[in-house]
């Protein structure tokens, strides 16, 4: 058995939030728990469609997505959640929602790594102005003053970086 509860991954664009929330959804799954995985797939297409990326629409959209998280909980699932979720408030407005059993893991990624891999050519079009607000670039990002969990996806392997995350679940008797 389990307990519920909700792991929010916060980091860049590109930092690796969403391959590690699916790569620990997995080891989670392995271990006999009930997740579910959100991220801009699944919400930004759905829930949020209405939202863009001006700072008053990113609050909404993590607004919106810490209230799914919690009914998850409410339903017995882990809540794994991969935005960049770039204002402490906004994070911590769902971490006082949630209760107890939130964590919050800070994907880190030097920007000039994350640039580098530019996986979407996103960065690309942000330096040339076409795309604005874009988080690192013409938009900000405040990192976590005290997240459960930092992992330097720059110096971690993936498989590393899913064991500390599952560790850190065990340790608060979630897994
Ligand atoms: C940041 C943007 C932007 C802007 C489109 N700024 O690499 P991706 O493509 O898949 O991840 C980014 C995703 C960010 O959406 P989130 O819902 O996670 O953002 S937030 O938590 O701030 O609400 C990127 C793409 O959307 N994208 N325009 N201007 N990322």
């Amino acid at each position: 058995g389990h307990r519920a509860g909700v792991v929010w991954f916060t980091g860049l664009s590109g930092a690796g939030k969403s391959t590690l929330a699916h790569a620990v959804e997995e080891a989670l799954h392995q271990a006999g728990c009930r997740t579910f995985v959100f991220d801009g797939d699944n919400v930004r297409h759905g829930l949020c469609a209405d939202l863009g990326f001006s700072i008053e629409d990113r609050t909404e959209n993590i607004r919106r997505i810490g209230e799914m998280t919690k009914l998850f909980t409410e339903a017995g699932v882990i809540a794994l959640t991969a935005f960049i979720s770039p204002l402490r408030g906004d994070r911590d407005r769902v971490r006082k929602l949630v209760g107890a059993d939130f964590v919050e893991v800070y994907v880190k990624c030097p920007l000039a790594v994350c640039e580098a891999r530019d996986v979407k050519g996103m960065y690309a079009k942000a330096r040339q102005g076409l795309i604005k607000e874009f988080t690192g670039i013409s938009s900000p990002y405040e990192e976590p003053d005290a997240p459960e969990l930092v992992v330097d996806t720059s110096a971690t392997e993936l498989d590393e970086s899913v064991r500390q995350v599952v560790e850190l679940l065990r340790g608060r008797g979630l897994v």
